[in-house]
């Protein structure tokens, strides 16, 4: 009863072995899948800065990204803090900097920016921003300002770890009853 001979615990190591061959699979397939995830470019900053108050109107919007967005794929919009939108002409791309020129006609204010631009990796990214200008910061909108840089992609690897660690944890938890099991026999 307490001996256990090789040829008894054979089969459930066969399927121990089977059980972390297929989660080994599953992982590596998982990773695979999301791996260019990380790759995506990243914004690394934005001027005028995010939050930021100055007394002059800028001469350009600039922003400046970890590698080289996809040439001709960038947009950037603003409006004003009522919601008029600030006509803007088409952005350059200088490898991973893109640029907009700002009118001068633009009275002061606070302005929201949004951008979108086709990642070196394919995939759109995109994201707002605020700043102002012309006002004290007294005068300026007291709103919370955030980086909204949004990506489908972040989402999805935590799916796959979290789908990941769920298989784990019901691999080792069948194999632990399969051990249970055996030893009651
Ligand atoms: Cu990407």
């Amino acid at each position: 009863m307490s001996q256990v001979g090789w040829a008894q615990r054979s089969p459930h190591l066969r399927l121990r072995t089977l059980v972390l061959v297929v989660l080994s699979v599953v992982v590596a397939f998982m990773f695979a899948a999301t791996a260019p995830a990380t790759a995506h470019d990243q914004l690394l900053s934005a001027s005028p800065a995010d939050g930021s108050i100055s007394p002059k109107a800028p001469a350009e919007l600039q922003l400046t990204f970890s590698q080289a967005p996809m040439p001709g794929t960038a947009t950037i919009v603003a409006q004003t803090n009522t919601g008029v939108s600030v006509p803007l002409p088409k952005p350059t791309t200088n490898r991973g900097v893109v640029t907009v020129g700002w009118p001068s006609s633009q009275p002061a204010g606070t302005y929201r920016a949004s951008w979108r631009v086709t990642s070196s990796d394919g995939h759109p990214i995109n994201g707002t921003w605020t700043f102002t200008y012309g006002l004290s910061a007294a005068q300026s909108i007291s709103e919370p300002v955030s980086v909204e840089s949004t990506n489908s992609e972040g989402s999805g690897l935590w799916v796959a770890l979290s789908a990941a660690i769920i298989v784990a944890i019901l691999a080792g938890a069948a194999v632990l009853m399969m051990r249970l099991r055996r030893r009651s026999e």
